[in-house]
């Protein structure tokens, strides 16, 4: 069917759908309920009709979702992530919508007591009718809203519409009366929802609505379970108490009971506790001996018990049940002292804190699965990365995601969401809107064992004043009123062993940009110390993601206006950069002062990723060189929330960066490192370890010219004690950089521990573009079929940054830019997601290096 076709057979669909039934109800309605229990749940989640508020123009809609997705399925609106499209589609934000179904209510379902309409995610004005007659509204995207719906529902058909009110209508409106300082889009903290839906600096202007979390109808009669709270006691060695509270309404006169029962990870299952409640509320206790303790990425394993919790009533008749999994574990941070920087403490012992920071993977989250979701921290933790700061301009992720990094020992850095701009705490209405926002996500997600850190926002530190509110500024009080009594309120009284901070950088971190804002050189990360919350520089994506979203004729040039328009921070954002430039005139003013002049479109693209990689590791080694003065790394950014040019190391449809693969050696559990000291011609020799075992093993080095022949060479036995660094040895190199010069000079380095090579590295005397590298001769031999190839690459001489550019292909390749030795071979192996003929493959990729980028001179 063409295009055409196809939108005259919906429409026609939709006309009888309309014609017949009003409203259609669909197929796949369904009660969840299990054979005794007495809490029954009714999804109304599915297929929806939408229309723009008035104009009766419906069209088919899927729930959980939004405006946008509903558009682009029903071919109403162009791909906004294609060239420029996001300007055309602003009208969408604007609009009011509703959405609405009908549903089918049993007789049975009906008879329950209670019939609650549960929605766990409006975004954002939203007011909720059921057959005509208004339920309630809502007006924070965060909240889980429940309305009681007894009265309003019967049994048969009936029908239920949400109408969402348009945002920046509400949010203009209020910038009017008064103005709400900050950078950003206007008066955007008036409402509670995602901030990066208004823009960012690396993303798109989007003002979605829509039911995007579950919606449902929940029954019951006497009670059902409203909240469990799990605390642990692991003052005690060999054990870990655990101390349960339950709590159930409405409170009724029933004599209710709450049943625990708790499986240990390797299945074995406790002998059920419990506990009578008394006004709705009751305790147990469980004593764990030789519990087996969670612990993050690369410190041991991660096991996790299973909670499940009944309710039940006098008979022993179940009235409800809720799982939740736990890992026992003590998480603290503690501040930074004249010595150490603020460090996080897990079971008691410190850990370096190796990761990025997370935003959203979509600036229409609803479209997310949750196998994408997981990939993304799966690819976090084949980095080594153990923390993702959950940055507070996106929104409070799905469980599944805080599951996946409970499974992987990713630690969870959580800001509540608010970022980068003041916040009208002057409304009482307001705050009273988030207090309950935070009780829902608090309640939601603090058995989490990977949450590590919640903290109450990103950088609204920058905006408070001092006593009163000035044009750019909030003031101190209205600050510390939200952030400290109010969300620290609910901390501590929701998760009292969780530690909370205010902000960040406001609490002993530090958000370093003097390197991209400021406009200064690599170098400037090693004159800071402590622990680095956010810092980054930004890269252009790989060939084929600028393909997505360009015509051909964009691909030209960086400048071109398309390629251009995906990097937001060439708009005046946050105000120009202190050195003068923005966007892509930052990103090639640092790549000149470290590399040769890219020869073409393609070459700049993989060079800033070379030159962002490059500058990230850098500073990543400095930084774990010498903990405990510095005990956290995590960049700026992890991924993006639609194709385009940013700081993430993992672009949005997946694929690595060059800083991504960097990142797995850089983050290695033991690296080797050196650093060159020009005023003694010495090279020092650094061993790093987060392991906790003390490490040793050969530490190797060679020394050679540009041309890859070996000058000097050593090994050595090296050691160093549990998570420590420590300097190894030192070259004095005085005789062969005043023979070769520091131009014509490298230093490979490798680690091996039981015939295993760790960690291999390679220090520079100058920047690279000072170096005349020769044609490295690079050829490879591929072998393999199907989804599974080996590529054997051979250099001839020193080759810098070797990589593979799979074309599009999607890879999972197991390693790339890496520095390769004269006369040396290394086989990668590729896993592609679809098979390819092995001809096609080979026509497919090709093997690059550094030299390869600028316009060589023959040798
Ligand atoms: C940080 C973040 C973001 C921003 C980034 C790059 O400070 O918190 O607000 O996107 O810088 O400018």
């Amino acid at each position: 069917m063409n295009n055409l076709s196809k939108k005259a057979a919906s429409v026609i669909l939709s006309l009888m759908v309309f014609a017949a039934t009003a409203i259609p109800t669909q197929a796949g309605d369904s009660y969840e309920k299990s054979s005794q229990q007495n809490l029954v749940r009714f999804d109304l989640g599915g297929r929806w009709q939408v229309s723009a508020s008035g104009s009766n123009d419906w069209f088919g809609a899927t729930v959980p979702g939004c405006i946008h997705t509903d558009l682009l399925a029903a071919k109403r609106m162009p791909d906004p992530f294609y060239r420029d499209n996001e300007s055309r589609v602003q009208w969408v934000g604007e609009q009011d919508w509703t959405y609405r179904r009908t549903f089918q209510v049993t007789g049975e379902f009906y008879a329950h007591e209670h019939l609650l309409l549960r929605c766990e995610g409006l975004d954002t004005l939203a007011t909720v009718f059921i057959n005509g007659v208004r339920l309630g509204q809502a007006d924070n995207m965060f909240r889980t809203w429940e309305y009681d719906a007894k009265s309003l529902l019967k049994p048969g058909t009936n029908s239920i519409e949400v109408r969402f009110a348009s945002v920046p209508s509400l949010i203009h409106a209020k910038e009017a009366e008064r103005h709400l300082p900050g950078p950003h889009y206007p008066g955007q903290n008036y409402v509670r929802k995602m901030p990066s839906d208004f823009g960012w600096d690396w993303g798109p202007t989007l003002i979605t609505c829509g039911i995007w979390r579950n919606i449902s109808l929940v029954a019951f009669d006497a009670a059902r379970l409203a909240d469990v709270q799990i605390l642990q006691d692991h003052s005690q060695t060999g054990t870990v108490k655990l101390a349960f509270q339950v709590s159930a309404g409405p409170v009724t006169d029933a004599a209710l009971k709450a049943r625990l029962i708790v499986t240990s990870p390797d299945g074995k299952i406790f002998s059920p506790i419990e506990s009578l409640l008394t006004n709705g509320s009751g305790a147990a206790e469980l004593s764990i001996n030789h519990p087996k303790i969670w612990w993050p990425a690369g410190m041991g394993a991660h096991p996790l018990y299973m909670v499940r919790v009944e309710l039940l009533d006098g008979q022993e008749r179940l009235l409800d049940s809720m799982q939740k999994r736990i890992g026992l574990r003590t998480m603290r941070v503690l501040s930074p002292t004249n010595s150490s920087s603020m460090q996080f403490i897990v079971n008691g012992v410190p850990f370096f804190a190796k990761g990025a920071n997370w935003i959203p993977a979509d600036v229409f989250p609803t479209r997310l699965s949750k196998a994408q979701l997981r990939h993304n921290m799966t690819d976090a933790a084949a980095v080594n990365m153990n923390m993702l700061r959950f940055w507070g301009g996106g929104y409070y992720e799905d469980d599944e995601l805080f599951d996946t990094c409970d499974e992987l020992g990713i630690c969870v850095w959580l800001d509540f969401k608010f970022a980068g701009s003041t916040v009208p705490v002057f409304d009482a209405t307001y705050l009273a809107n988030v207090r309950q926002e935070a009780e829902d996500q608090v309640k939601r997600l603090r058995l989490h064992p990977s949450i590590a850190i919640w903290c109450g926002n990103n950088e609204i530190s920058y905006f408070r004043g001092k006593e009163e509110w000035t044009t750019n500024k909030m003031s101190e009080a209205d600050y510390y009123l939200l952030f400290g009594e109010t969300l620290g309120g609910v901390m501590h009284s929701l998760a009292p062993q969780a530690d909370y901070v205010t902000g960040s950088p406001d609490c002993g971190d530090m958000h370093f940009w003097d390197v991209w804002h400021g406009g200064q050189p690599f170098e400037a990360y090693r004159k800071i110390h402590g622990f680095m919350s956010e810092f980054g520089f930004q890269a252009f994506p790989v060939p084929a993601t600028v393909d997505a979203f360009t015509a051909p004729e964009d691909r030209t040039n960086i400048y071109s206006p398309m390629v251009k328009y995906h990097e937001r921070s060439n708009r005046p954002f946050l105000g120009k950069a202190e050195d003068g430039t923005i966007g892509t005139d930052k990103i090639m003013k640092i790549v000149r002062m470290n590399f040769r002049e890219p020869k073409d479109f393609e070459s700049t693209l993989w060079l800033s990723q070379i030159n962002q990689a490059y500058g990230i590791e850098f500073a990543a080694e400095g930084w774990r060189r010498e903990m405990p003065k510095s005990m956290g790394c995590v960049y700026w950014q992890y991924n993006d929330d639609w194709p385009g040019t940013s700081w993430s190391s993992v672009d949005y449809f997946g694929r690595w960066k060059a800083l991504q693969y960097r990142a797995r050696h850089f983050y290695a559990p033991v690296l080797i490192s050196g650093v060159f000291d020009p005023t003694n011609n010495s090279v020092a020799l650094w061993l790093t370890s987060d392991e906790l075992k003390p490490v040793s093993g050969k530490l190797e080095w060679r020394v050679t010219d540009l041309a890859g022949t070996e000058l000097r060479a050593g090994k050595q036995d090296a050691a160093v004690a549990a998570q420590q660094s420590l300097q190894v040895g030192k070259l004095d190199l005085t005789d062969l950089l005043k023979k070769y010069g520091v131009t014509n000079l490298l230093v490979w380095l490798s680690f091996d521990m039981n015939g295993k090579t760790v960690s291999q590295n390679l220090v520079l005397f100058v920047k690279p573009k000072e170096l005349e590298l020769l044609n490295p001769g690079l050829s490879s031999d591929v072998s393999g079929s199907g989804t599974d190839f080996t590529i054997s690459v051979h250099a001839k001489h020193p080759a810098l940054w070797v990589w593979l550019d799979t074309a599009g292909t999607e890879a999972h390749l197991s390693d790339n830019f890496i520095p390769m030795a004269s006369d040396s071979s290394i086989r990668f192996t590729v896993k592609l997601e679809k098979p390819m003929a092995k001809r096609d493959f080979v026509n497919a990729v090709k093997v690059h290096s550094l030299f390869d980028t600028f316009a060589n001179t023959p040798h």
